[in-house]
């Protein structure tokens, strides 16, 4: 089998590829696509319409993921899914979920072009706020789904705006009251093959345009709170000022010495000062860590450290060992595509992650990234590597479904 893709399957790939491009541009160059916005509503329609094109039953469930699916889980059983997200960082890059949406969506077209008529149901994930872009917790849709994140705490996260994910849910036209875990749709899923575009450069040095999914490392964020005492920037003597502003450099100097001693990756990622004006010194500034390490010991290290700052876990993805069988099964797949692929361990956090830590047997697959680079508008792909992880995709999903 090779991962060579019929003319049409390509020419969707470029269609989709073209017809997300424009959605949610950001004015700082990038993508800024958050949950529950107009750019994150036109991008859900947009994969109804993919689904609806296809003839996939669209099923949304009660954590506002979208499912498409080939074949009836509820009838013959749980199915075989595949997918990623649609939404960003602020200022994201154009890969860092769509590829994997894009690619599910392909790979359908392919395995139809090839005349593979699925043992089993196949489904297509678009998993919601899988960046915590705008409310702050990563793989918010996914926790949600298996239950790690409670709807109460959900429906009172604030964005930036202080806007809560309640209010944004009824202005999506949804009711918030139906947020919560779905077992019923946590229960078609027999197992989970999550494609992703590279964020590191391992698949570069190796000189694969693919790789399959090891492990994830574990990783988590902290909110910090700094209080200090508002007032007039112009009549406050230095000496009787209590500044938080001098707080927060010491809290970026320390994570920083923090990691380094521990050998892990820290950063204060997400600052917010109350109030934010050049000539009122602020009564509050609010940061936000984020922590990851391949030792979950390393991450207990810093967080140890920074004791004194009385960090709040906003979110904790524990070590995930990624399903060694499925991960062989898909290796092998893409050996019959005349691919070897290296198997890559991701410091990047996944719904993969939480699904697997939920039971479901779960693997990903991996597309170089040129740059490396991810979370910023220079993360990259190259279309043939693209293109060879459709086929790679469609290889593993005709093992796993196939007649
Ligand atoms: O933050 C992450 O690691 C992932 O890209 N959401
Ligand atoms: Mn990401
Ligand atoms: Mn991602
Ligand atoms: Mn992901």
């Amino acid at each position: 089998m090779s991962t060579t893709l019929a003319p049409e399957t390509v020419a969707g790939f470029r269609t989709a590829w073209r017809d997300l491009a424009p959605v949610g541009r950001a004015t700082t160059g990038g993508y800024q696509r958050l949950a529950w916005t107009h750019d994150d509503l036109t991008l859900r329609e947009w994969f109804a319409a993919q689904a609806v094109a296809r003839g996939l039953d669209l099923v949304e469930d009660r954590a506002g993921n979208q499912w498409a699916w080939w074949g009836d889980p509820d009838a013959d059983g749980p199915g075989v899914v595949t997918g990623s997200h649609l939404d960003s960082v602020p200022g994201g890059g154009a890969f860092d979920g769509p590829l994997g949406v894009v690619s599910a969506l392909a790979a359908v077209d392919e395995l139809r072009a090839r005349g593979v008529r699925p043992s089993r149901p196949l489904g297509v994930a678009c998993f919601t706020e899988e960046e915590g872009g705008r409310f702050g917790v990563a793989c918010a849709g996914s926790r949600l789904l298996t239950g790690v994140l409670g709807p109460d705490r959900a429906l009172g996260l604030r964005d930036t705006g202080g806007t809560t994910l309640a209010d944004a849910l009824r202005a999506a036209g949804r009711d918030p009251s139906t947020l919560g875990p779905d077992p019923q749709a946590l229960a078609r899923v027999g197992s989970f093959v999550e494609l992703h575009v590279e964020q590191g450069r391992a698949l570069v040095h190796s000189g694969d345009p693919v790789g399959v999914g090891r492990a994830i490392w574990p990783h988590g964020r902290w909110r910090v709170d700094l209080h200090g005492r508002g007032d007039h920037a112009g009549t406050t003597p230095l000496a009787d000022r209590v500044d938080p502003m001098l707080a927060l450099a010491a809290l970026v100097q320390e994570v920083r010495a923090a990691a380094l001693e521990a050998g892990a990756l820290a950063t204060v990622g997400k600052v917010v000062v109350e109030p934010n004006g050049v000539n009122a010194i602020p009564s509050l500034v609010r940061a936000w860590l984020d922590v990851r390490a391949d030792d979950e010991h390393r991450v207990r290290q810093v967080l140890d450290r920074l004791r004194g700052y009385a960090p709040v876990e906003e979110s904790w993805t524990g070590p995930t060992v990624l399903d060694a069988d499925l991960s062989d099964t898909v290796a092998a797949a893409l050996g019959d595509a005349g691919l070897t692929p290296p198997h890559l361990s991701t410091g990047a956090g996944h719904d993969a992650g939480i699904l697997a830590a939920a039971g479901v047997p779960t693997t990903m697959l991996f597309v170089r990234n040129p740059t490396g680079v991810s979370h910023d508008p220079a993360e990259d792909a190259d279309e043939a590597d693209c293109l060879i992880g459709v086929g790679a995709l469609t290889a593993a999903l005709t093992r796993l479904v196939g007649d």
